[in-house]
């Protein structure tokens, strides 16, 4: 293939509720979106995970549309692709940035897959049919609140709870959720909020039967948390501290997690996706696919790789009606009893909704 034209869009879409992690609170939510067209005008979208602030990562929108317009889409343009693997070789020149690279390899893989003429789940190597997704739910105003909230997502289905911790909402929150949803699959997410001093609190979450912790301390550790792992029974997943391959060896090798969320933006594409997919499988460590409050473009991209055999878990990846009043695919992203069945068609299996997309621009670019 030769991608012959990129165009390179920013969005910004209200979602439906704000979300309030340890780092804060957003409700308007901005991105970018990319379309690639190969020599014979098929086109393959990209969606750029990265956020308006640099809470997560250090990543932003503004960043990635620098890296993506001065360095990733000129290395692409023009340039003859036989398989969407080489976009990692290709890109392997500019230091980190993957959620910059990610945009522009996630349209490659949809172009490759459109091309074949076959799902882009299937060219990753997936099986899987129908998918298992639980859901991300934000810090809230109360506990009775939260309560409500995991009481109508328990009723809708979702196949796990997952709620967003920091130290002063953790311990007796946990414990009133556990009260009231003695069964239901439960994890906490701390994006980071915690040290190791924290230990006592983090011990005390134990008693909740929690499936996992994820990222207690700090974003860019592996060390600590291999200390805390052997000090607390619930299972650690890493989330911000996993970048690659390489770091997923070595979280592993030390013991700093039993899980591991694979985010395509955080890892620089679905190669490395499925790299360490296919290491943690070696190692039976079970991965799960997280989420970014994504479109529906980055939605489907999760749902493909989360056919993987070794996504044993629910992953974040909730309907489009959770998120958006109206998303910009066609159709959107249903979740029937915790399930999500994956499309049939070829690429990423749903098609942008070019009206709703230009509505959301703010705007655009293309490069030639
Ligand atoms: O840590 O997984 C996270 C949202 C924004 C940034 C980081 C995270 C999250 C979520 C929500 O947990 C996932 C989703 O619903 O898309
Ligand atoms: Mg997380």
């Amino acid at each position: 293939m030769i991608v012959k034209e990129v165009t390179l869009r920013h969005l910004k879409m209200k979602m439906k509720f704000p979300f309030t992690t340890s780092f804060g609170t957003f409700q308007d939510k901005e991105f970018l979106l990319l379309e690639a067209k190969d020599e014979n005008g098929i086109s393959g979208w990209g969606e750029s995970v990265a956020f308006h602030s640099p809470w997560y990562n250090e990543e932003t929108l503004k960043t990635n549309w620098h890296m993506l317009e001065d360095f990733v889409i000129p290395s692409i343009l023009n340039k003859e692709i036989h398989h969407p693997d080489e976009v990692v070789d290709i890109l392997s020149y500019i230091r980190k940035n993957n959620m910059a690279k990610s945009t522009m390899e996630g349209a490659v893989w949809d172009i490759f897959a459109k091309q074949q003429g076959i799902p882009l789940a299937y060219a990753l190597g997936g099986e899987k049919k129908q998918i298992e997704v639980g859901i991300s739910i934000g810090i809230q105003e109360t506990v009775q609140e939260l309560l409500q909230i995991i009481d109508r997502y328990v009723n809708e289905g979702y196949k796990r709870m997952k709620v967003k911790i920091k130290p002063g909402w953790d311990v007796e929150v946990m414990r009133e959720v556990r009260r009231h949803f003695p069964n239901v699959p439960l994890m906490a997410d701390a994006n980071s909020a915690y040290r190791l001093n924290d230990i006592e609190r983090l011990k005390a979450l134990d008693e909740f039967d929690l499936m996992m912790i994820e990222q207690p301390l700090a974003s860019d550790d592996i060390v600590d948390h291999a200390t805390l792992q052997k000090e607390i029974l619930t299972p650690v997943c890493l989330d911000e501290s996993i970048h690659s391959y390489e770091d997923a060896r070595k979280a592993i090798e030390l013991g700093s997690c039993k899980i591991i969320n694979i985010k395509i933006g955080r890892v620089g594409g679905l190669t490395e996706s499925k790299r360490i997919h296919d290491l943690c499988q070696k190692h039976d460590i079970p991965v799960w696919c997280g989420g970014m409050l994504e479109s529906g473009i980055g939605r489907a991209h999760n749902i493909a790789l989360t056919t993987l055999s070794n996504f044993v878990m629910p992953g974040d990846t909730a309907g489009s009606s959770r998120y958006w009043d109206q998303d910009i695919i066609e159709p959107e992203v249903v979740v029937e009893d915790g399930l999500i069945t994956v499309p049939d068609k070829p690429g990423i299996g749903f098609e942008p909704n070019q009206e709703r997309i230009q509505q959301f621009t703010v705007y655009k670019k293309s490069y030639s």
